[in-house]
């Protein structure tokens, strides 16, 4: 209309995106610090900071298509790895658990946080003598399972008990060998779906909580998803993880994380994802 005050109706893909995306969900980022080439790296690569910038850039974009609302915490030099905020709050059923990372050069990553929290949650903190990476708690429904990793100790398991199980959520422990975390070579897309890296856990951890999907180990870095609704981000060149998705009914998006993943991170450890007042 000429004067600008058209009634004519959106148009149809964003009506649909509204309808089926990420409806409630809310997304807590962290840029990359200049500091990232001094991140944690098993493997001790030095990752380049600029093109792990771009990479996280690509990344917040294609999540802002999938959520209501994106709240980005500053980068902060003194933590190299603070993009991983996965790592620091574990969030469900309305309510936080500010971690403790087992890393002590990363634990002073949660205070930014959680003043960024929304204020609808209950936060809940990790006593001072246990250790807990948000990277091994992977939700399926109301499970949580939690990865006894070398990131995550007993006293960390407990935490996560204590903050969970009254909000009714069932806290089950997994053992992690040869992995940073349990969410390095497993995630549930869906609360009916794992995608579970061959060789990495027994499959019959999942028997009654959903349907596995192996995914070849030559794939295991891309069993690491992200899913909102019906769309997924998965790290690219990972061909065999996007047919299981397709398969499901979820439609992938590729992102190259090839610096972020030099420092050991995967595409969950770059969000927290808080699905409405309950999520
Ligand atoms: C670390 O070693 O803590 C970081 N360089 C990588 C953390 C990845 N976090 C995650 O997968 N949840």
């Amino acid at each position: 209309m000429p004067d600008g005050t058209s009634t004519t109706p959106l148009p149809a893909p964003r009506q649909v995106r509204e309808e089926s995306v990420g409806k409630g969900v809310t997304a807590l980022v962290r840029g990359v610090p200049q500091t990232f080439s001094a991140a944690l790296s098993a493997a001790g690569v030095r990752p380049d900071v600029a093109g792990a910038q771009r990479e996280h850039r690509a990344y917040v974009l294609a999540l802002e298509q999938l959520v209501d609302r994106t709240i980005a915490v500053a980068p902060d030099p003194r933590f190299p790895d603070c993009c991983f905020i996965e790592d620091t709050v574990v969030v469900a059923g309305g309510r936080a658990l500010i971690t403790r990372p087992g890393a002590p050069s990363r634990r002073g990553e949660v205070e930014a946080v959680a003043a960024a929290l929304p204020a609808h949650l209950r936060v809940l903190h990790t006593p001072e003598h246990a250790c807990i990476d948000g990277g091994d708690v992977l939700r399926v429904g109301k499970t949580l399972l939690v990865g006894r990793s070398g990131r995550t100790d007993a006293a960390g398991v407990r935490a996560l008990r204590r903050a969970f199980e009254p909000a009714g959520f069932d806290v089950r422990e997994v053992r992690v060998d040869g992995a940073l975390h349990l969410k390095c070579g497993c995630t549930a897309p869906t609360n009916e779906l794992v995608l579970l890296a061959a060789g990495f856990l027994d499959p019959r951890v999942f028997d009654d909580l959903a349907e596995v999907a192996i995914i070849p180990e030559r794939e295991a870095y891309g069993a690491n998803v992200v899913v909102v609704a019906d769309k997924a981000l998965v790290a690219q060149g990972h061909p065999r993880v996007e047919e299981v998705l397709n398969e499901h009914g979820l439609d992938p998006t590729r992102l190259n994380v090839r610096e972020i993943a030099a420092a050991d991170g995967s595409l969950t450890c770059l969000s927290v994802l808080i699905h409405g007042p309950e999520g």
